[in-house]
């Protein structure tokens, strides 16, 4: 057992995992400069990995083990448990895109303590942002503060709705539907961590993903509520082995983008 987490620990690992997001990016632009050494696999249809997303995590854990030997790390790439001081990685959030040589992905670094996120860190070194937050310190990007927008009029609201294979792809084009006819416009870019930095910049007006995994949205979704946004309660029940849907948004137009995207709906039928 861990001895308590105290504020100097939780001090020292928000001091470090700026600048290790940003060693953790370096790496994986290496990688994204030279494609034709990525070895693209499929663990499913649409779900990729490459050679980057494998070293990146591996530099990280390493980094971990040297830095912070008790805590313990859950990646997507190399798995692992819970424990009361947990780091969540997603060594390239947005690997698809990351694969085609298209800039829209980022490293992804959440640190969770007792079951609750603390410390969250996106670099996106292709987009040349880095968003950071801790639980009660605000939200920032490139060391500047944000704030989720305050749009009231969802004819003038801008939305990102995830998708994946891992859920029938008709609730999703529902929900879809559902938005456009609201008059909202709708997108996808394929990275659901830099999908909710863009709530938390007050660039977009809601993110919602039907099913997504603990490590794609464990240091965004802090970085959105400490911006402002509402965001759901994703880490509850089996988050961290089996995801949940999520949803934030600008507070003001939290109703209307929850009813539409259909989350209440598959919540209810999952109970
Ligand atoms: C991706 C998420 C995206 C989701 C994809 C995939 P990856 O993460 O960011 O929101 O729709 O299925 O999970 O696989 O690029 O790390």
């Amino acid at each position: 057992m861990t001895s308590p987490l105290t504020e100097q620990d939780l001090a020292a690992r928000y001091l470090a995992m700026g600048g290790l997001a940003r060693e953790l990016g370096e790496l994986a632009m290496r990688w994204f400069a030279d494609q034709a050494s990525l070895n693209t696999q499929t663990k499913g249809a649409q779900d990729f990995v490459t050679e980057a997303d494998r070293a990146v995590e591996a530099l990280f854990r390493e980094r971990i083990a040297a830095a912070f030997p008790g805590d313990s790390v859950l990646g997507e790439e190399m798995g692992g448990d819970g424990s009361d001081r947990l780091w969540i990685i997603d060594p390239i959030d947005g690997t698809a895109n990351f694969a085609r040589g298209d800039r829209i992905w980022c490293v992804s670094l959440g640190f969770v303590a007792n079951g609750r996120p603390e410390l969250g860190v996106i670099h996106a070194p292709a987009l040349d942002e880095t968003y950071l937050a801790r639980r009660g310190g605000g939200a920032t990007l490139n060391g500047k503060p944000i704030r989720a927008a305050q749009t009231r009029d969802i004819t003038q609201a801008v939305v990102e709705f995830g998708w994946s294979t891992r859920l029938p792809t008709k609730l999703y084009l529902d929900g879809v539907a559902r938005l456009y006819e609201l008059g909202a416009h709708v997108k996808r870019a394929g990275s659901g961590a830099l999908a909710l930095t863009q709530v938390a910049a007050g660039r977009s007006d809601g993110y919602a993903e039907l099913h997504i995994n603990a490590w794609d949205v464990a240091a965004a979704l802090l970085i959105a509520q400490e911006a402002g946004a509402r965001t759901n309660d994703f880490f509850s029940g089996d988050w961290l082995a089996s995801g949940n849907p999520v949803l934030a948004t600008a507070p003001y137009l939290w109703d209307v983008i929850l009813e539409a995207s259909g989350i209440p709906d598959l919540l209810r039928k999952a109970n």
